[in-house]
């Protein structure tokens, strides 16, 4: 009985604590083929929780990240967003990665009025749906598919284009923004191909563009495919430059290609590295310190977070719309430098690069976009 009476008691304690903890639900593709990018930003928001609370928390409270795996795949996006918001009452959710799953997911958080805030969603349809509790921390694809075209048709000066793309949200969206800006400069593709993520085997596409002379590839997707793409490209002797989005934007990316040899040259856009930051400085040393690089959407996951409490801390209800509200009219600073947000829960700045992967298997910063 006196057993039960203190269990009883420990339960109580710990509910309380749990209570006042402030909960952050941490959504992305944790496990499955885009991995690396949900640890980038579980590895971001964890840092940023440790440093909160070290710090005293949101209003006295503790952050607790509570994790969520959607796998990239839409449907478990939607199941794990409904059981953050059901079972785990979530006060903020950072995430999803994958805009195919950030899109539907995002509706559930609206519906239960909790924001959220997409470190790494570039889709334009993720903000453009008018949904008042979402927000992201990077740019959007309308406008990295401009500076992908503008380098690529009058920086490389490309003239005969082929077009290739995963037929998933962001892969597709990256990619026809592209080819809007390219017909803009008069350029129209000569190969325009959707693969299916998870294929790899790739050699026939490679063979049509081949055979059309093609003189540079742009793809719209994930390291995933874009690596065995490049690597069979290269096997079939075709030198010709390489661009993709910030869907290559991990060391995975070497790997799934094959080697640092393969990847060097290869074009990317993304945005301007955070790590480059002079008052970011010590926040990219105590990464380093704990023995993780902060590459990637790292720091975005990082940032995310303090925005969510800076909204937190400035406001006195509890409901996601107003923390939402309160971003769209207050910059914040960040990791990533001071970030402020439109009406529709865009950043007001786009802060696009050109980089270009290196024979050492990193990637160099070449100019700020066009
Ligand atoms: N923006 C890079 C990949 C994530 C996505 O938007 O689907």
């Amino acid at each position: 009985m006196k057993r039960l009476f203190l269990f009883t008691l420990l339960s109580l304690f710990s509910t309380t604590l749990l209570a006042e903890d402030i909960k952050i639900g941490l959504a992305g593709p944790i496990s499955g083929d885009n991995a690396a990018f949900g640890e980038q930003l579980w590895q971001g928001a964890s840092l940023a929780a440790e440093a909160i609370n070290k710090d005293g928390g949101i209003k006295g409270k503790l952050v607790k990240l509570i994790q969520a795996d959607d796998a990239c795949e839409p449907k478990q996006a939607v199941s794990v967003a409904n059981r953050l918001v059901d079972l785990d009452q979530v006060d903020a959710v950072i995430g999803h990665f994958c805009s195919s799953s950030t899109i539907p997911a995002s509706n559930v958080y609206a519906e239960a009025d909790i924001l959220m805030i997409t470190p790494a969603s570039t889709n334009p349809a993720v903000t453009d749906r008018g949904l008042s509790t979402v927000l992201r921390m990077c740019g959007r694809d309308d406008q990295q598919g401009i500076a992908a075209a503008n380098f690529l048709a009058k920086k490389l000066a490309v003239k005969k284009i082929a077009i290739v793309h995963d037929k998933d949200t962001y892969g597709k969206g990256l990619a026809d923004a592209t080819v809007t800006q390219l017909g803009t400069l008069g350029i129209r593709p000569i190969v325009y191909e959707g693969l299916t993520r998870g294929e790899k085997d790739f050699n026939a596409l490679i063979t049509k563009i081949k055979d059309k002379n093609a003189d540079a590839l742009y793809f719209g997707g994930l390291h995933t495919e874009a690596g065995p793409l490049l690597r069979q490209l290269r096997e079939q002797g075709l030198d010709i430059p390489f661009m993709s989005g910030d869907g290559i934007m991990s060391e995975d990316f070497v790997t799934a290609a094959g080697g640092p040899n393969v990847v060097s040259g290869v074009y990317m856009t993304f945005g301007k590295d955070p790590r480059s930051i002079e008052s970011s400085a010590s926040i990219v040393e105590a990464f380093r310190a704990a023995g993780y690089e902060p590459e990637g959407y790292t720091l975005y996951a990082y940032a995310s977070l303090q925005a969510i409490a800076a909204a937190m801390n400035a406001s006195d209800t509890f409901e996601g719309s107003a923390y939402a509200h309160w971003l769209k009219s207050h910059s914040v600073d960040t990791v990533l430098g001071s970030k402020a947000w439109d009406t529709r829960g865009d950043l007001t700045v786009s802060d696009y690069v050109i980089y270009q992967w290196q024979g050492d298997g990193q990637y160099k910063e070449l100019e700020a976009a066009t």
